[in-house]
């Protein structure tokens, strides 16, 4: 079937962090190379995102760094939103699910469903932390998942196997607000009765085999294990409020809202909205990760079904994980290469990164990103074959032709040959696009770029030049047509590229994908502009400096796993704490314990007495900078025997997270020996 018009969205992050390589190469890059392709073929088409700012993950996010959930969402939003632009991700719309206009459209979508009488109410228990004072739903449970036994999977999702859960579905649940287990409460909620829809969803799914295979398998497996009704509604604060009476204190399920935020935001993108959300001659297309496969391909659609009034996703392009140097990128362990800072640290070099991600999207499984790669694929590739064809063609116009494009005066049977390969290039890369094969599109690009090389290399015109300048008159004319036609081709790939190449070929700017079927695009006489590299060689010392940094953020990373700040002790009476006798004193002399890596035997004036303590502190000082040091000392401590030394006391000492020791002492130097601390 022809479409008239596009929708094509990307998963909608949740706004509880910056973004990272691991999103990019998920969906926004496939899903803007997508989009500029469309563009380019001159479709209709509007491109949607927006931050998710409602669900567990930006509450957990707020409670960790002691601000409100609002805080959170305006604070990533924005980062979000900024490197996405800079990047190039091409949204028409980066809208938010705070925003008015989605709170009301997910209410008006709930209340319809619920006017309908689609939505089961039940009382069920649900998991309750008496602790916090608080339900506990999604990611504020974990538990181990009954079908991999992940011992981390939460509430409504296991990440490691991706199934869908119920909180009540895991074994030995734990609240990730008190660590405590949570007892079971009472509570009403309405549920989409997936179980009843079940037939529906099948004969959608089966209708659509084309989706890819990872994608296709997935759905297929839920279906098969059978739909369990899903709770559409949760007993927390942060959130859409449950538009019906009844229903104080309860939010929308995150997950209930955030695929319609699609629509909220196109809402605010164009009084068109409705077609391009009901008109069945508009394909809609959802690139998202494939932890958000069940989502978008099963529960979103069976809302829209239920509803009655909109068109059903098209397809659903998921991609596996991207990991980095061989690990899980990891937001909590900063085990990622995060957008913000690539932006900052490789100026001017989106397009490096845009190249290397799609060379190596995680298109069918799973994948690794590494500096070392990214290294190659930038001076191997695009220096060395993209950018040194480009170069070398423009160099050589300056010099033999003053920057005039040169008359084609005849052709040889290979360049007839040439000219007939290179008019195949739009049809073959747009095919790999439609399908969604990105690597393969990029691919064939880069074929085009290896054709001019070659073509280059086998005629030799710098050579030629002194033999048969009318030779080289063509040579060069085509070497200009395919760089036209490369301009054009590269445009959904590598934006920024695109933009130089077409300034220095001086370009008419509103070139489409189709008129690189042409060789024509450059007509003789047309001035081509200076000529500059398109591309630069990434040094090893910035591969190495990248590596160091990771390996930085590991290190600290299992530090501070290895030493975190101990619970507090249980509570003692005053009594109890006043029954210590505390007082200042001065090491008096100091030396080390034979045999022994920590102890010291130190003398103490203790103003009532000189008295020795055995201390485990020579890890941290040395014997000679510590006399005459003041100290608190634990006078009226039992005396008790260490490496055959009686120890007549304890010294306070203060341990920071690494281990290290260092003396309380008062900070007054007119406390004298024997003052009590209290
Ligand atoms: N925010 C999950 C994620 O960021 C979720 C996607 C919503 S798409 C409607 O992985
Ligand atoms: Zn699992």
């Amino acid at each position: 079937m022809n479409f008239k018009r596009h929708t094509v969205t990307a998963a909608l992050p949740y706004a509880n962090g910056p973004v990272h390589i691991g999103h990019l190469a998920g969906c926004y890059l496939p899903a803007d190379i997508y989009v500029r392709f469309l563009r380019s073929k001159g479709e209709d088409v509007k491109f949607i995102c927006g931050s998710d700012e409602h669900g567990v993950p930006i509450t957990i996010k707020a409670k960790k760094e002691g601000i409100t959930p609002q805080q959170v969402v305006d604070k990533y939003h924005k980062m979000m939103g900024d490197s996405f632009k800079e990047f190039g991700v091409s949204f028409d719309i980066y809208s938010r699910t705070t925003s008015k206009t989605h709170h009301e459209t997910a209410s008006e979508f709930f209340k319809k469903l619920y006017d309908k009488k689609v939505f089961v109410e039940e009382i069920t228990e649900q998991y309750f932390d008496e602790k916090a004072n608080q339900f506990l739903a999604d990611r504020y449970i974990v538990g181990t998942c009954p079908k991999c036994a992940n011992e981390n999977a939460y509430g409504d999702q296991c990440e490691k196997c991706g199934s869908t859960l119920n909180a009540t579905d895991l074994i030995n649940p734990k609240s990730t607000l008190s660590g405590e287990k949570p007892v079971l409460k009472k509570t009403k909620n309405w549920f989409l009765p997936l179980d009843k829809m079940q037939p529906q969803i099948e004969a959608y799914i089966d209708s659509h085999k084309e989706w890819k295979s990872n994608v296709f398998g997935q759905c297929k497996s839920w279906l098969n294990a059978g739909l369990q009704p899903r709770a559409m509604t949760r007993d927390l604060d942060w959130g859409v409020k449950v538009p019906i009476e009844g229903a104080d204190g309860k939010v929308l399920y995150v997950w209930f809202d955030a695929p319609i935020g699609y629509i909220s935001a196109t809402k605010d993108l164009t009084p068109d909205w409705e077609l391009y959300w009901k008109d069945k001659e508009t394909k809609l297309v959802h690139f998202i990760g494939k932890d958000n496969i069940v989502f978008h391909c099963i529960i979103f659609p069976a809302m829209l079904m239920a509803e009655g009034s909109y068109i059903l996703p098209e397809n659903v392009p998921a991609n596996e994980f991207l990991n980095l140097e061989g690990d899980k990128i990891s937001t909590s362990r900063n085990w990622a290469v995060w957008l913000h800072e690539y932006l900052i640290e490789f100026k001017d070099k989106q397009d490096v990164l845009r190249y290397t991600l799609c060379a190596n999207a995680p298109e069918s499984k799973d994948n690794d990103f590494t500096w070392k790669d990214f290294q190659a694929k930038n001076n191997n590739e695009l220096v060395a074959i993209l950018g040194n064809f480009i170069n070398r063609t423009l160099v050589l116009t300056h010099k033999y032709y003053e920057g005039k494009v040169p008359v084609a005066l005849e052709y040889t049977k290979s360049d007839l040959l040439l000219l007939e390969e290179i008019t195949k290039f739009p049809a073959k890369i747009a095919a790999s696009i439609e399908q969604y094969r990105f690597r393969e599109a990029l691919g064939e690009l880069m074929n085009l770029a290896r054709l001019g090389n070659k073509y280059l290399a086998d005629n030799e015109p710098w050579i030629l030049i002194k033999t048969d300048e009318k030779r080289v008159q063509t040579i060069m004319n085509l070497s200009l047509q395919i760089s036209a036609n490369l301009a054009v081709l590269m445009e959904p790939f590598l934006p920024f590229t695109a933009k130089k190449l077409s300034n220095m070929l001086n370009l008419n700017s509103g070139l489409k994908w189709n008129d690189a079927t042409r060789t024509d695009l450059l007509l003789a006489g047309h001035q081509i502009n200076t000529a500059a590299l398109l591309f630069d060689k990434v040094e090893d010392e910035t591969i190495i400096a990248q590596v160091q940094k990771l390996a930085d953020s590991k290190k600290m990373n299992e530090e501070s796993n290895a030493s975190e700040i101990e619970a507090s002790k249980a509570e003692t009476s005053f009594d109890d704490f006043s029954k210590m006798d505390i007082r200042i004193g001065t090491i008096i002399e100091a030396e080390r314990v034979p045999k022994t890596d920590k102890l010291l035997k130190l003398l103490i004036d203790t103003g009532i007495d000189k008295r020795t303590v055995v201390s485990g502190i020579a890890g941290s000082y040395k014997v000679e900078e510590i006399i005459g040091q003041q100290v608190c000392i634990l006078v009226n401590l039992a005396p008790r025997k260490i490496k055959g030394i009686e120890s007549q006391g304890m010294i306070l000492m203060a341990e920071n997270t690494k281990g290290e020791l260092s003396f309380v002492a008062p900070t007054n130097d007119n406390m004298n020996n024997g003052g009590a601390v209290k």
